[in-house]
Protein backbone atom coordinates (compact mmCIF):
# COMPACT_ATOMS: atom_id res chain seq x y z
CA UNK A 1 0.00 0.00 0.00
CA UNK A 2 1.46 3.79 -0.35
CA UNK A 3 1.49 3.71 3.46
CA UNK A 4 4.00 0.92 3.62
CA UNK A 5 6.14 2.16 0.38
CA UNK A 6 5.99 5.03 2.27
CA UNK A 7 7.47 3.93 5.32
CA UNK A 8 9.75 1.75 3.05
CA UNK A 9 11.13 4.77 1.64
CA UNK A 10 11.64 6.50 5.11
CA UNK A 11 13.61 3.83 6.46
CA UNK A 12 16.12 3.32 3.42
CA UNK A 13 15.92 7.08 2.09
CA UNK A 14 19.93 6.50 2.55
CA UNK A 15 20.59 3.51 0.89
CA UNK A 16 18.22 4.40 -1.82
CA UNK A 17 20.15 7.58 -3.07
CA UNK A 18 23.42 6.24 -2.35
CA UNK A 19 22.72 3.28 -4.77
CA UNK A 20 21.06 5.73 -6.91
CA UNK A 21 24.46 8.14 -6.54
CA UNK A 22 26.83 4.46 -7.37
CA UNK A 23 24.60 3.77 -10.67
CA UNK A 24 25.25 7.94 -11.89
CA UNK A 25 28.24 7.96 -11.03
CA UNK A 26 29.17 5.00 -13.26
CA UNK A 27 27.00 6.65 -16.28
CA UNK A 28 28.83 9.83 -15.56
CA UNK A 29 32.39 8.53 -15.83
CA UNK A 30 31.45 6.23 -19.05
CA UNK A 31 29.67 9.48 -21.27
CA UNK A 32 32.65 11.24 -20.05
CA UNK A 33 35.08 8.59 -21.10
CA UNK A 34 35.43 9.64 -24.65
CA UNK A 35 36.01 13.17 -24.00
CA UNK A 36 39.50 11.69 -22.50
CA UNK A 37 39.39 14.12 -19.59
CA UNK A 38 43.09 15.35 -18.33
CA UNK A 39 44.31 13.74 -15.29
CA UNK A 40 44.12 17.27 -13.80
CA UNK A 41 40.55 17.80 -15.03
CA UNK A 42 39.56 14.21 -13.39
CA UNK A 43 41.06 15.61 -9.81
CA UNK A 44 38.79 18.45 -9.97
CA UNK A 45 35.63 16.47 -11.40
CA UNK A 46 36.39 14.33 -8.10
CA UNK A 47 36.88 16.84 -5.41
CA UNK A 48 33.51 16.14 -4.08
CA UNK A 49 34.48 12.51 -3.12
CA UNK A 50 38.11 13.46 -1.94
CA UNK A 51 35.81 16.23 0.16
CA UNK A 52 33.98 13.43 1.73
CA UNK A 53 36.73 11.41 2.21
CA UNK A 54 38.85 14.13 4.15
CA UNK A 55 35.42 15.05 6.19
CA UNK A 56 35.22 11.15 7.24
CA UNK A 57 38.93 10.66 7.73
CA UNK A 58 39.02 13.75 9.60
CA UNK A 59 36.43 12.06 12.56
CA UNK A 60 38.54 9.04 12.61
CA UNK A 61 41.02 9.86 15.24
CA UNK A 62 38.42 11.15 17.73
CA UNK A 63 36.30 9.02 17.36
CA UNK A 64 38.64 5.64 17.75
CA UNK A 65 39.76 7.35 21.01
CA UNK A 66 35.72 8.72 22.67
CA UNK A 67 34.99 5.39 21.44
CA UNK A 68 36.98 3.40 22.94
CA UNK A 69 37.29 5.46 26.01
CA UNK A 70 33.81 5.25 26.71
CA UNK A 71 33.60 1.37 25.71
CA UNK A 72 35.72 0.67 27.92
CA UNK A 73 34.95 2.70 30.92
CA UNK A 74 31.53 1.87 30.69
CA UNK A 75 32.20 -1.92 31.19
CA UNK A 76 34.02 -3.32 34.12
CA UNK A 77 36.73 -5.29 33.73
CA UNK A 78 35.57 -8.50 33.99
CA UNK A 79 33.06 -7.86 30.99
CA UNK A 80 35.50 -6.21 28.63
CA UNK A 81 37.99 -8.80 29.49
CA UNK A 82 35.72 -11.47 28.01
CA UNK A 83 34.25 -9.27 25.47
CA UNK A 84 38.20 -8.60 24.02
CA UNK A 85 38.41 -12.45 24.45
CA UNK A 86 35.64 -13.26 22.32
CA UNK A 87 36.42 -10.23 19.66
CA UNK A 88 40.03 -11.56 19.44
CA UNK A 89 39.07 -15.10 18.59
CA UNK A 90 36.61 -14.19 16.46
CA UNK A 91 39.33 -12.10 14.20
CA UNK A 92 41.75 -14.60 14.38
CA UNK A 93 39.32 -17.31 13.40
CA UNK A 94 37.34 -15.63 10.20
CA UNK A 95 41.19 -13.97 9.33
CA UNK A 96 42.57 -17.47 9.18
CA UNK A 97 39.54 -18.47 7.21
CA UNK A 98 39.97 -15.86 4.39
CA UNK A 99 43.70 -16.40 4.31
CA UNK A 100 42.96 -20.72 3.67
CA UNK A 101 40.47 -19.38 0.77
CA UNK A 102 42.40 -16.75 -0.61
CA UNK A 103 45.03 -19.59 -0.88
CA UNK A 104 42.70 -22.29 -2.58
CA UNK A 105 40.98 -20.21 -4.64
CA UNK A 106 44.51 -19.10 -6.40
CA UNK A 107 45.78 -22.84 -6.34
CA UNK A 108 42.33 -24.08 -7.73
CA UNK A 109 42.11 -21.57 -10.55
CA UNK A 110 45.48 -20.92 -11.08
CA UNK A 111 44.96 -17.62 -12.39
CA UNK A 112 48.87 -16.96 -13.07
CA UNK A 113 49.84 -19.95 -16.10
CA UNK A 114 53.71 -19.41 -16.53
CA UNK A 115 54.50 -16.31 -18.53
CA UNK A 116 57.82 -15.62 -16.93
CA UNK A 117 61.28 -17.44 -17.12
CA UNK A 118 62.05 -19.49 -14.07
CA UNK A 119 63.01 -17.17 -11.42
CA UNK A 120 66.37 -19.10 -10.23
CA UNK A 121 66.24 -19.86 -6.34
CA UNK A 122 70.02 -18.24 -6.22
CA UNK A 123 68.56 -15.02 -7.52
CA UNK A 124 65.75 -14.62 -4.86
CA UNK A 125 65.94 -11.77 -2.41
CA UNK A 126 67.27 -13.29 0.52
CA UNK A 127 64.72 -13.90 3.11
CA UNK A 128 64.15 -10.75 4.91
CA UNK A 129 63.74 -11.28 8.92
CA UNK A 130 60.37 -10.44 9.41
CA UNK A 131 60.66 -10.31 12.90
CA UNK A 132 61.90 -6.62 12.85
CA UNK A 133 58.61 -6.51 10.81
CA UNK A 134 57.08 -8.13 14.00
CA UNK A 135 58.98 -6.22 16.46
CA UNK A 136 57.98 -3.04 15.05
CA UNK A 137 54.32 -3.92 15.06
CA UNK A 138 54.38 -4.42 18.87
CA UNK A 139 56.82 -1.50 18.87
CA UNK A 140 53.97 0.60 17.49
CA UNK A 141 51.92 -0.56 20.23
CA UNK A 142 52.96 1.80 22.57
CA UNK A 143 53.36 5.29 20.31
CA UNK A 144 56.52 7.19 22.18
CA UNK A 145 54.21 10.43 21.52
CA UNK A 146 50.56 9.96 21.94
CA UNK A 147 50.25 13.30 19.88
CA UNK A 148 52.63 12.52 17.22
CA UNK A 149 51.24 9.50 17.12
CA UNK A 150 48.06 10.89 16.34
CA UNK A 151 49.37 12.66 13.34
CA UNK A 152 52.23 10.90 12.11
CA UNK A 153 50.25 10.44 8.99
CA UNK A 154 50.43 7.19 6.08
CA UNK A 155 50.98 8.45 2.69
CA UNK A 156 47.58 8.33 0.85
CA UNK A 157 48.66 7.27 -2.43
CA UNK A 158 47.37 9.75 -4.44
CA UNK A 159 48.08 8.08 -7.66
CA UNK A 160 50.20 5.42 -9.27
CA UNK A 161 53.65 7.06 -8.84
CA UNK A 162 53.19 7.75 -5.20
CA UNK A 163 52.04 3.71 -4.84
CA UNK A 164 55.71 3.15 -6.90
CA UNK A 165 56.94 5.76 -4.28
CA UNK A 166 55.76 3.62 -1.35
CA UNK A 167 56.84 0.14 -2.72
CA UNK A 168 60.69 1.40 -3.93
CA UNK A 169 61.14 2.67 -0.51
CA UNK A 170 58.99 -0.50 1.33
CA UNK A 171 61.87 -2.31 -0.92
CA UNK A 172 64.67 -0.31 1.82
CA UNK A 173 63.57 -1.88 5.12
CA UNK A 174 60.22 -3.91 5.60
CA UNK A 175 60.10 -2.55 8.76
CA UNK A 176 59.56 0.89 7.29
CA UNK A 177 56.56 -0.69 5.61
CA UNK A 178 54.49 -0.96 8.82
CA UNK A 179 56.06 2.52 10.30
CA UNK A 180 56.25 4.95 7.35
CA UNK A 181 57.27 8.27 7.61
CA UNK A 182 55.03 11.04 7.13
CA UNK A 183 55.24 12.06 3.73
CA UNK A 184 51.45 13.60 2.84
CA UNK A 185 50.29 14.84 6.38
CA UNK A 186 46.70 14.54 6.17
CA UNK A 187 44.91 15.06 9.82
CA UNK A 188 43.19 12.24 10.72
CA UNK A 189 43.87 9.40 8.37
CA UNK A 190 44.97 7.09 11.19
CA UNK A 191 48.05 5.36 10.10
CA UNK A 192 47.63 1.37 10.43
CA UNK A 193 50.15 0.85 13.17
CA UNK A 194 49.54 4.41 15.08
CA UNK A 195 45.89 3.38 14.69
CA UNK A 196 46.66 0.22 16.56
CA UNK A 197 48.98 2.17 19.22
CA UNK A 198 46.15 4.77 19.60
CA UNK A 199 43.50 1.89 19.98
CA UNK A 200 45.85 0.44 23.01
CA UNK A 201 46.57 3.65 24.59
CA UNK A 202 42.72 4.13 24.52
CA UNK A 203 41.83 0.50 26.02
CA UNK A 204 44.28 1.00 28.82
CA UNK A 205 43.23 4.67 29.48
CA UNK A 206 39.28 3.48 29.21
CA UNK A 207 39.96 0.69 31.90
CA UNK A 208 41.81 3.28 34.08
CA UNK A 209 39.08 5.48 34.16
CA UNK A 210 36.32 2.70 35.06
CA UNK A 211 38.24 1.56 37.19
CA UNK A 212 37.91 4.32 39.48
CA UNK A 213 34.20 4.06 39.53
CA UNK A 214 32.87 7.67 40.71
CA UNK A 215 36.26 9.40 40.50
CA UNK A 216 36.23 8.83 37.00
CA UNK A 217 33.05 10.06 36.01
CA UNK A 218 33.67 13.16 34.91
CA UNK A 219 35.97 11.87 32.63
CA UNK A 220 33.66 9.74 31.38
CA UNK A 221 31.03 12.30 30.92
CA UNK A 222 33.67 14.22 29.12
CA UNK A 223 34.20 11.51 26.38
CA UNK A 224 30.71 10.66 26.26
CA UNK A 225 29.87 13.98 25.28
CA UNK A 226 32.98 13.98 22.54
CA UNK A 227 31.64 10.71 20.87
CA UNK A 228 28.39 11.37 20.85
CA UNK A 229 29.46 15.25 19.33
CA UNK A 230 30.90 13.35 16.39
CA UNK A 231 28.19 10.44 16.05
CA UNK A 232 26.19 13.59 15.48
CA UNK A 233 28.53 15.04 12.87
CA UNK A 234 28.32 12.05 10.92
CA UNK A 235 24.51 12.14 11.07
CA UNK A 236 25.13 15.52 8.97
CA UNK A 237 27.89 14.12 7.15
CA UNK A 238 25.72 11.04 5.90
CA UNK A 239 23.15 13.23 4.19
CA UNK A 240 26.41 14.34 2.22
CA UNK A 241 27.73 11.18 1.34
CA UNK A 242 26.06 9.63 -1.67
CA UNK A 243 26.84 12.88 -3.62
CA UNK A 244 30.88 12.65 -2.18
CA UNK A 245 30.35 8.46 -3.18
CA UNK A 246 28.77 9.05 -6.66
CA UNK A 247 31.85 11.58 -7.69
CA UNK A 248 34.90 9.39 -5.86
CA UNK A 249 33.28 6.41 -7.97
CA UNK A 250 33.03 8.23 -11.10
CA UNK A 251 36.42 9.92 -10.54
CA UNK A 252 37.65 6.67 -10.51
CA UNK A 253 36.77 5.21 -13.61
CA UNK A 254 38.21 8.07 -15.39
CA UNK A 255 41.21 7.61 -14.02
CA UNK A 256 41.34 4.14 -15.67
CA UNK A 257 43.49 4.42 -18.44
CA UNK A 258 42.19 1.77 -20.99
CA UNK A 259 39.50 -0.94 -19.21
CA UNK A 260 41.04 -3.86 -21.68
CA UNK A 261 43.87 -4.36 -19.00
CA UNK A 262 41.31 -6.57 -17.26
CA UNK A 263 42.13 -9.31 -20.21
CA UNK A 264 44.26 -12.21 -20.10
CA UNK A 265 45.95 -13.07 -17.01
CA UNK A 266 44.87 -10.24 -14.87
CA UNK A 267 41.63 -10.94 -15.55
CA UNK A 268 41.51 -14.29 -14.74
CA UNK A 269 43.46 -13.10 -11.55
CA UNK A 270 40.75 -10.22 -10.62
CA UNK A 271 38.13 -12.74 -11.09
CA UNK A 272 39.86 -15.18 -8.72
CA UNK A 273 39.86 -12.35 -5.87
CA UNK A 274 36.42 -11.59 -6.54
CA UNK A 275 35.31 -15.38 -6.23
CA UNK A 276 37.52 -15.59 -2.91
CA UNK A 277 36.05 -12.33 -1.31
CA UNK A 278 32.32 -13.19 -2.23
CA UNK A 279 32.70 -16.96 -1.22
CA UNK A 280 34.22 -15.12 2.21
CA UNK A 281 31.40 -12.46 2.28
CA UNK A 282 28.62 -13.95 1.15
CA UNK A 283 29.19 -17.20 2.13
CA UNK A 284 31.73 -17.88 5.21
CA UNK A 285 31.10 -14.89 7.39
CA UNK A 286 26.80 -15.33 7.24
CA UNK A 287 27.15 -19.07 8.12
CA UNK A 288 29.14 -17.96 11.00
CA UNK A 289 26.69 -15.63 12.34
CA UNK A 290 23.81 -17.74 11.30
CA UNK A 291 25.76 -20.64 13.24
CA UNK A 292 27.07 -18.42 16.95
CA UNK A 293 23.16 -15.96 16.88
CA UNK A 294 20.65 -18.33 15.08
CA UNK A 295 19.53 -15.20 13.40
CA UNK A 296 18.88 -13.87 9.73
CA UNK A 297 22.70 -12.94 8.61
CA UNK A 298 20.45 -11.01 5.48
CA UNK A 299 18.42 -8.85 8.08
CA UNK A 300 21.72 -7.84 9.62
CA UNK A 301 23.75 -7.36 6.32
CA UNK A 302 21.15 -4.97 4.95
CA UNK A 303 20.95 -2.63 7.83
CA UNK A 304 24.84 -2.43 6.92
CA UNK A 305 24.50 -1.67 3.37
CA UNK A 306 25.09 2.22 3.56
CA UNK A 307 28.34 1.50 5.65
CA UNK A 308 29.09 -1.49 2.68
CA UNK A 309 28.75 0.91 -0.18
CA UNK A 310 30.53 4.10 1.62
CA UNK A 311 33.18 1.23 1.91
CA UNK A 312 32.95 0.28 -1.89
CA UNK A 313 32.85 4.17 -2.54
CA UNK A 314 36.00 5.15 -0.41
CA UNK A 315 37.90 1.87 -0.60
CA UNK A 316 38.81 2.76 3.30
CA UNK A 317 37.56 1.10 6.78
CA UNK A 318 39.16 3.85 8.27
CA UNK A 319 37.29 6.62 6.93
CA UNK A 320 33.51 4.37 6.59
CA UNK A 321 33.80 4.17 10.46
CA UNK A 322 31.92 6.81 11.55
CA UNK A 323 28.91 5.29 9.34
CA UNK A 324 29.78 1.86 10.43
CA UNK A 325 28.92 2.45 13.70
CA UNK A 326 25.78 4.77 12.64
CA UNK A 327 24.15 1.51 10.90
CA UNK A 328 25.13 -1.06 13.48
CA UNK A 329 23.37 1.34 16.51
CA UNK A 330 20.63 3.11 14.61
CA UNK A 331 19.51 0.11 11.99
CA UNK A 332 20.65 -2.97 13.82
CA UNK A 333 20.03 -1.70 17.53
CA UNK A 334 23.51 -3.50 18.52
CA UNK A 335 24.65 -2.20 22.01
CA UNK A 336 27.08 1.13 22.17
CA UNK A 337 29.06 -1.03 24.99
CA UNK A 338 30.09 -3.39 21.94
CA UNK A 339 30.55 -1.24 19.33
CA UNK A 340 32.62 0.93 20.95
CA UNK A 341 34.68 -1.71 21.96
CA UNK A 342 34.39 -3.90 18.68
CA UNK A 343 34.47 -1.41 16.05
CA UNK A 344 37.81 0.46 16.27
CA UNK A 345 39.74 -2.33 17.32
CA UNK A 346 38.63 -4.33 14.00
CA UNK A 347 38.78 -1.47 11.60
CA UNK A 348 42.46 -1.41 12.86
CA UNK A 349 43.13 -4.78 13.16
CA UNK A 350 40.52 -7.54 11.67
CA UNK A 351 40.85 -6.78 7.70
CA UNK A 352 39.64 -10.89 6.10
CA UNK A 353 39.12 -8.99 2.54
CA UNK A 354 43.10 -7.84 3.49
CA UNK A 355 44.51 -11.19 4.24
CA UNK A 356 42.85 -12.99 1.64
CA UNK A 357 43.71 -11.02 -0.93
CA UNK A 358 47.53 -11.28 0.04
CA UNK A 359 48.11 -14.17 0.41
CA UNK A 360 46.19 -15.05 -3.39
CA UNK A 361 48.08 -12.34 -4.80
CA UNK A 362 51.37 -13.43 -3.53
CA UNK A 363 50.34 -16.91 -4.84
CA UNK A 364 49.77 -15.67 -8.01
CA UNK A 365 53.04 -13.68 -8.45
CA UNK A 366 55.15 -16.92 -7.79
CA UNK A 367 52.64 -18.40 -10.51
CA UNK A 368 53.61 -15.85 -13.24
CA UNK A 369 57.65 -15.95 -11.89
CA UNK A 370 56.92 -19.99 -12.54
CA UNK A 371 58.11 -20.23 -8.85
CA UNK A 372 57.02 -23.47 -7.15
CA UNK A 373 56.23 -22.75 -3.82
CA UNK A 374 56.48 -25.86 -1.24
CA UNK A 375 54.13 -26.17 1.79
CA UNK A 376 56.49 -24.70 4.27
CA UNK A 377 56.55 -21.28 2.19
CA UNK A 378 52.57 -21.61 1.67
CA UNK A 379 52.39 -21.70 5.52
CA UNK A 380 54.89 -18.50 5.77
CA UNK A 381 52.31 -16.47 3.22
CA UNK A 382 49.76 -17.57 5.49
CA UNK A 383 51.44 -16.25 8.72
CA UNK A 384 52.49 -13.20 7.05
CA UNK A 385 49.06 -12.44 4.94
CA UNK A 386 47.31 -12.35 8.62
CA UNK A 387 50.55 -10.46 9.99
CA UNK A 388 50.36 -7.77 6.79
CA UNK A 389 46.81 -7.22 7.38
CA UNK A 390 46.87 -6.85 10.99
CA UNK A 391 49.39 -4.41 10.18
CA UNK A 392 47.76 -2.61 7.36
CA UNK A 393 46.35 0.56 7.58
CA UNK A 394 42.18 1.28 7.14
CA UNK A 395 43.00 3.58 4.18
CA UNK A 396 42.76 3.36 0.55
CA UNK A 397 45.24 0.57 -1.16
CA UNK A 398 47.05 -0.15 2.05
CA UNK A 399 47.06 -3.62 1.81
CA UNK A 400 48.52 -3.59 -2.06
CA UNK A 401 51.61 -1.97 0.21
CA UNK A 402 51.93 -4.19 3.37
CA UNK A 403 51.81 -7.32 0.94
CA UNK A 404 55.61 -6.60 0.40
CA UNK A 405 56.34 -8.07 3.27
CA UNK A 406 54.59 -11.41 2.42
CA UNK A 407 56.78 -11.75 -0.79
CA UNK A 408 60.00 -10.86 0.65
CA UNK A 409 59.02 -13.66 3.25
CA UNK A 410 59.17 -15.91 0.85
CA UNK A 411 61.74 -14.61 -1.52
CA UNK A 412 59.44 -13.51 -4.59
CA UNK A 413 60.20 -10.28 -6.91
CA UNK A 414 58.47 -7.47 -4.91
CA UNK A 415 58.68 -4.75 -7.73
CA UNK A 416 56.10 -7.84 -9.43
CA UNK A 417 53.42 -5.95 -7.24
CA UNK A 418 53.64 -3.32 -10.38
CA UNK A 419 52.07 -6.39 -12.23
CA UNK A 420 48.74 -6.14 -10.23
CA UNK A 421 48.93 -2.35 -9.51
CA UNK A 422 46.81 -1.70 -12.47
CA UNK A 423 43.22 -3.26 -11.15
CA UNK A 424 44.24 -2.84 -7.38
CA UNK A 425 42.15 0.36 -7.48
CA UNK A 426 39.10 -2.14 -8.17
CA UNK A 427 40.01 -4.72 -5.77
CA UNK A 428 40.81 -2.62 -2.97
CA UNK A 429 37.02 -1.71 -3.02
CA UNK A 430 35.79 -5.13 -2.96
CA UNK A 431 38.22 -6.39 0.08
CA UNK A 432 37.73 -3.14 1.62
CA UNK A 433 34.01 -3.88 2.06
CA UNK A 434 34.39 -7.32 3.28
CA UNK A 435 36.68 -6.09 5.84
CA UNK A 436 33.85 -3.50 7.20
CA UNK A 437 31.38 -6.48 7.03
CA UNK A 438 34.12 -8.96 8.67
CA UNK A 439 34.27 -5.71 11.81
CA UNK A 440 30.34 -5.80 11.80
CA UNK A 441 28.99 -9.33 11.70
CA UNK A 442 31.94 -9.54 14.44
CA UNK A 443 30.07 -6.77 16.41
CA UNK A 444 26.54 -8.69 16.16
CA UNK A 445 28.32 -12.20 17.15
CA UNK A 446 30.34 -10.56 20.32
CA UNK A 447 27.37 -8.84 21.47
CA UNK A 448 25.44 -12.18 21.05
CA UNK A 449 28.16 -14.15 23.21
CA UNK A 450 27.87 -11.12 25.88
CA UNK A 451 24.41 -10.54 25.98
CA UNK A 452 23.96 -12.00 29.68
CA UNK A 453 26.94 -10.00 31.29
CA UNK A 454 25.60 -6.83 29.39
CA UNK A 455 22.00 -7.38 31.04
CA UNK A 456 23.85 -8.30 34.56
CA UNK A 457 25.65 -4.86 34.29
CA UNK A 458 22.24 -3.09 33.20
CA UNK A 459 20.24 -4.42 36.39
CA UNK A 460 23.57 -3.84 38.67
CA UNK A 461 23.53 -0.43 37.21
CA UNK A 462 19.80 0.28 37.32
CA UNK A 463 19.90 -1.22 40.82
CA UNK A 464 22.54 1.56 41.75
CA UNK A 465 20.70 3.82 39.59
CA UNK A 466 23.49 5.18 37.29
CA UNK A 467 21.69 4.70 33.83
CA UNK A 468 24.96 5.59 31.72
CA UNK A 469 24.92 4.23 28.07
N1 LIG B 1 41.76 -0.23 1.82
C1 LIG B 1 42.02 -1.03 3.03
C2 LIG B 1 40.89 -0.78 4.04
O1 LIG B 1 40.50 0.35 4.19
C3 LIG B 1 42.11 -2.48 2.70
C4 LIG B 1 43.31 -2.80 1.85
O2 LIG B 1 43.99 -1.91 1.33
O3 LIG B 1 43.58 -4.00 1.72
O4 LIG B 1 40.45 -1.74 4.70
Amino acid sequence: TAESAKSFFRRNAFVLFTIAAVVLGIILAFSLRPYQLTYRQIKYFSFPGELLMRMLQMLVLPLIVSSLITGMASLDSRVSGKMGMRAIIYYMVTTIIAVFIGIFMVIIIHPGKGSKDKLHREGRIEQVQTTDAFMDLVRNMFPPNLVEACFKQIPVPENFTSIMENVTHALGTISEVLTFEEVIPIPGSANGVNALGLVVFSMCFGLMIGSMKQKGRALREFFNCLNEAIMRLVAIIIWYAPVGIMFLIAGKILEMDDLAVMGGQLGMYTLTVIVGLLIHALCILPLLYFIVTHRNPWVFIAGLLQALITALGTSSSSATLPITFRCLEENNGVDRRITRFVLPVGATINMDGTALYEALAAIFIAQVNNYELDFGQIITISITATAASIGAAGIPQAGLVTMVIVLTSVGLPTEDITLIIAVDWFLDRLRTTTNVLGDSLGAGIVEHLSRHELDAQDCELGNSGIQEK
